[in-house]
């Protein structure tokens, strides 16, 4: 008998209906050499049980019951504290379908090197089976994946951030197709660790990491890389984007889809509380996610989209009740917390939380200043969404909701302004196109430098950039009903090196202006660059701006915004022929208006 196959005797039962899915795992069983097998079902026992093992091996340490129920902490490896971009490849068949936005490789070489990464790996360890749907489970814009891991943190977390269990497998085996992700924690050594992605076959192989990025394997890896891959073959976009729903006091909700690049503020716009005025004039805010957007074309021309994922990983550092009273909300039980740090009647804690003193620090050492920040900078929680107070009833809406924006946004600490408009979409791609951002903790290198970030997709495109801008382009069509697109950034400062902007809740007055835009009910003035709000548009009163901050956050640099576009101008040529060349006569034509 062929060995993969002894895998399903007494001890490994077939679990499924699916011929290719019990293959899958039996093919990978032989490969791993794993002890056991167990076929996740997503159920609370399973769960419990779960949650127990990991707390009896000391993988889990569980935080304060009186203030955080049911909640944890986990400490990772300090070598394995955010995603590995330089470890992160699409292996296509044509490298140039990958695209010089991604690290390459053949799909025989990357299969080589990592089967040879997962031969035994998992000797000693349990084969977890992972089922589950990216999206309301009976949408049909939701995708399933299965992933195989040997890592039971991995389930917890999956079993947050997806849906997962039972149901996805009964979809999964109705549909026959899905998604394979091989995943095993190996030995942790950064020298041994890969995240490969095969878009022709829809699998995805990781190995070496048990950070969020690279292991749950429905997240990134597949709600980005591989889905926005086949979304350029069925007609939709798989985008590094928040969802919220803006109601007005006369009760009407603005869908607003959002790029920043990671830990550029997205949980926090997701999660805004309107400042008090506002409030009291009967604007609400509703989370309908955090960090990704799936959105296609409706019957009406208009762009829907769900969020393919199920629960919120967070960024803890800066989640305060002044920044994201929300969050804090959502993150009081039942939340996994990796790599924070915690106080001496054990509360997680973080810099920024702005309440209680860490005790101990993110390795578990007594915190000492000189061993630098108390929690990792890219420490995070992992939460279901349905706790999250401002969480949209139409989140759940398998048909999606209507997008009336599409807002880019980057760190930027001069030169871009608060806010402006595209002119129309083929200008909003070449805005989005052409976004960069200071670089952050989330994934491993330099903190601060400025870089080409388009679509805040840069870590996550699985194809040729010039290819995926021409498939955005490719949307305005006969019949179809756009959303505005906007570019925003709440992160200039002025010569004192402070924000000019105060952020955070107060970023609604800017959601406004965009809306009223939307509604034809707003001014605006044109630059060479976008459409600016008319003077007194942008509503300012009540606010405290320090003197010269209005005018500051719309200074118009014409030197810097030359040499800006020569920049972009040269950063598009890298693509070579495959770019399309609306684009860059679109960025050339204001490169001339502006000289
Ligand atoms: C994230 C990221 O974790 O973008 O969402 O890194
Ligand atoms: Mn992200």
């Amino acid at each position: 008998m062929n060995a993969a196959i002894s895998y399903f005797d007494e001890k490994h039962p077939v679990a499924s209906r699916l011929e290719s899915l019990n293959r899958w795992v039996a093919e990978t069983a032989a490969l791993t050499q794993p002890d056991s097998i167990h076929w996740c079902d997503g159920s609370e026992e399973e769960n419990a049980a779960l949650l127990r093992l990991m707390q009896d091996d000391g993988t889990l340490l569980p935080l304060n019951p009186d203030t955080h129920p049911d909640s944890w902490l986990y400490r990772s490896d300090p070598s394995d504290v955010a995603r590995v971009e330089h470890l992160t490849f699409v292996c296509s068949r044509d490298r140039d379908d990958a695209g010089p936005n991604n690290h390459w490789m053949s799909p025989a070489e990357g299969h080589r090197r990592m089967d040879a990464l997962f031969a035994g790996c998992m000797r000693g360890r349990t084969l977890y089976v992972i089922p589950y749907c990216m999206g309301p489970i009976d949408s049909p814009l939701a995708r399933c994946g299965v992933e195989i891991t040997d890592s039971p943190y991995v389930v917890a977390n999956m079993r947050l951030m997806t849906r997962m269990g039972a149901s996805a497998l009964a979809r999964i085996e109705k549909e026959g197709v899905f998604v394979k992700g091989l995943h095993s924690t190996g030995e942790l050594d950064p020298d041994r660790r890969f995240i490969m992605h095969f878009p022709e076959e829809l699998s995805i192989k990781s190995y070496g990491s048990g950070y969020g990025g690279n292991a749950l394997l429905g997240k990134k890896c597949h709600a980005l890389r591989i889905a926005s891959w086949q979304a350029r073959q069925e007609g939709w976009l798989a985008e590094h984007m928040l969802i919220v729903g803006i109601e007005n006091p006369r009760g009407e909700i603005h869908y607003i889809a959002a790029a920043f690049p990671s830990a550029c503020g997205k949980t926090n716009l997701a999660m805004l509380i309107p400042p008090e005025s506002y409030r009291q004039a009967g604007w609400k805010v509703w989370t309908v996610g955090d960090d990704i957007c799936w959105m296609r074309p409706g019957e009406d021309g208009r762009l829907y989209a769900i969020n393919p994922e199920a629960g919120f990983f967070g960024v803890a550092p800066g989640t305060s009740e002044k920044s994201n009273p929300n969050a804090l909300a959502t993150i009081g039980h039942d939340t996994i917390f990796t790599n924070v740090a915690v106080t001496a009647d054990n509360q997680p804690w973080w810099e920024g939380l702005e309440a209680g003193q860490p005790s101990k620090d993110w390795q578990g050492r007594d915190f000492d200043p000189a061993n630098g920040p108390a929690a990792h900078p890219n420490s995070r929680f992992t939460v279901s969404a349905r706790q999250c107070p401002s969480y949209s009833a139409r989140a759940e809406d398998p048909q999606g909701v209507p997008i009336s924006a599409i807002v880019f946004g980057g760190r930027r600490a001069s030169l871009v302004p608060l806010v402006f408009e595209a002119r129309d979409w083929t200008h909003g791609v070449l805005v989005g196109a052409s976004m960069g951002s200071e670089t952050t903790a989330a994934a491993t290198g330099d903190v601060g430098v400025m870089r080409r970030d388009p679509m805040a997709m840069k870590p996550f495109c699985g194809y040729n950039f010039a290819d995926y801008f021409a498939h955005w382009l490719s949307f305005d069509r006969p019949g179809a009903k756009l959303p505005k697109v906007f570019h925003v950034n709440w992160f200039r400062k002025g010569e004192d090196g402070r924000f000019l902007w105060p952020g955070f809740g107060e970023n609604l007055r800017v959601l406004e202006w965009m809306i009223e835009r939307v509604e034809g009910r707003a001014g605006a003035v044109e630059l060479p660059v976008g459409l600016l709000p008319e003077n007194g548009e942008l509503r300012l009163q009540g606010l405290d701006l320090a003197d010269g901050s209005a005018e500051a956050l719309f200074d118009f640099d014409l030197a810097g915004w030359k040499a800006e576009f020569e920049q972009v101008g040269a950063y598009l040529q890298e693509y070579g022929s495959r770019m399309p060349p609306i684009l860059l006569s679109e960025a050339n034509e204001i490169l001339k208006t502006l000289r």
